[in-house]
């Protein structure tokens, strides 16, 4: 019998009205080492759900008598831990959407399979999921919970805790380093490693986001104005903060830091949110024209999650655009998140901007993208955000002079 990374048996639990696919899916669990029961009523199925506690679960979304989406906002709403599998019988869009509402309720979503499929298939899913670690398991290595506040932010600026690790983008066409872009990061002695996510919006709130931008730019173009020499045409893109968007005099101290450095504006790319770009678009607007008078490249970050009107975003003066990770993550697996891709490209395209796909993490996709005409790429296939040292030492293997080909990549 197989167990999952942290010795439980493995337990599949399998709802479907038609008995007879539940036995098939249960015989193809239990040739992959899993015990393996059927139902086939929602009832039955969350009485074993309680009293058998299974690591897995396979649930058919699409049936007479039960609402499979009801049942999977149920299992989100119980905390459930278990590996989802949702298969059915329905068009891929229609599964896609259910993964995505599954997760939204927080769930481990193992896959999607359509009906009919293989049995080989199912059992990959089946043997490469694992469930959550529950509540338990996980209390003992997850640190306590703590608050943010003004305080440990302001004592972390000071003692200079904040650092920024840059992640390299290349251009799809030749493989050709094309620059980087610059992540914070912020490891407090005691609390460990803290999100950006969760820091930067903090900062935000205590009105300690100008000091923290500050350090950051100093860093980033102070690092860069070393790695640049000598390797002409590089860029370095640094992430804006929406509440710089309404600071009129954030253009002349960027530009001050930018002097300070010797680093040219032209090489340097200010990201913007699409939804923090817009959510005070006049301000925007006269901001964002003085940095790009002042000779800044400008790019849209994240596009697609926002619910911006393409009407307001092609008045601002932006010159890239990033599809947003959630597309690019997904375009190896799903048809619909490639035609989205491809629009957003060709969109871009015909605004005259630049595109770069952010979350690339295969071949498939870098390959997908390469043939979509899209220009640069980022992403864990190519390298993670790395600290300064290693970035180097990226750079001197990767490539070792400036226009050298990436030639591994681009076969
Ligand atoms: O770096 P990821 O590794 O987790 O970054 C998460 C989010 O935090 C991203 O959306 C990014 O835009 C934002 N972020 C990262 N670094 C910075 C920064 O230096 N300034 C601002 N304003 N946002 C940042
Ligand atoms: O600023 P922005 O939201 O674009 O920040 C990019 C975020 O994406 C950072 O948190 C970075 O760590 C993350 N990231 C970069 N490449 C990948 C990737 O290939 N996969 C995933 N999942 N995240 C990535
Ligand atoms: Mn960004």
């Amino acid at each position: 019998m197989s167990t999952d990374p942290i010795g439980r048996k493995r337990k599949l639990l399998i709802l479907d009205d038609e008995a007879a696919m539940g036995q098939t899916i249960a015989n193809i669990a239990r040739t992959a080492g899993f015990e393996a029961r059927s139902v086939v009523d929602a009832a039955s199925f969350f009485t074993e759900l309680e009293t058998w506690e299974p690591t897995h679960i396979a649930l058919d979304l699409i049936m007479p008598d039960v609402d499979g989406i009801e049942v999977l906002r149920r299992l989100g709403d119980a905390g459930c831990s278990a590996s989802v599998l949702i298969t059915s019988g329905v068009g891929t869009r229609v599964l896609e959407a259910a993964k995505q509402s599954a997760l939204e309720h927080g769930l481990e979503i193992a896959g999607v399979v359509s009906k009919p499929f293989s049995p080989s298939k199912l059992r990959a899913l089946l043997t490469n999921s694992a469930p959550r670690p529950s509540q338990q398991i996980s209390a003992a290595v997850v640190r306590p919970e703590f608050t943010l506040t003004a305080e440990l932010i302001d004592e972390a600026l000071a003692q200079g805790q904040f650092e920024l690790a840059y992640q390299p983008k290349i251009s799809c066409g030749d493989g050709k380093l094309a620059g980087f872009e610059a992540l914070a990061r912020w490891r407090h002695p005691i609390h460990g490693f803290i999100p950006p996510d969760r820091f930067i919006i903090a900062a935000e709130s205590f009105g300690l986001i100008d000091r923290l931008t500050e350090r950051l730019f100093d860093a980033g173009l102070s690092w860069f104005a070393a790695l640049s020499r000598g390797r002409p045409g590089l860029r370095l893109s640094l992430n804006v903060s929406r509440r710089s968007l309404g600071d009129i005099a954030f253009a002349e101290r960027v530009l001050a830091h930018c002097s300070r450095h010797g680093v040219a504006p032209e090489s340097i790319i200010l990201e913007v949110t699409e939804t923090s770009a817009l959510s005070d678009p006049t301000t925007s607007l006269d901001l964002l024209t003085r940095l790009r008078f002042k000779g800044f490249r400008l790019s849209i970050d994240d596009f697609g999650v926002g619910y911006s009107s393409i009407a307001q975003l092609v008045r601002l003066p932006f010159s890239e655009l990033k599809v947003d990770k959630s597309f690019v993550i997904n375009a190896a697996s799903s048809a619909e998140a490639r035609t989205v891709v491809r629009a957003i490209i060709g969109l871009a395209h015909n605004l005259g901007l630049e595109v770069t796909a952010e979350g690339v993490e295969d071949e498939t996709t870098l390959s997908f993208l390469r043939e979509s005409g899209c220009d640069l790429a980022q992403g864990y296939h190519i390298a993670r955000p790395m600290f300064p040292a290693d970035v180097e030492r990226w750079v001197d293997r990767e490539h070792a002079a400036p226009s050298e080909v990436l030639e591994a990549r681009t076969r």
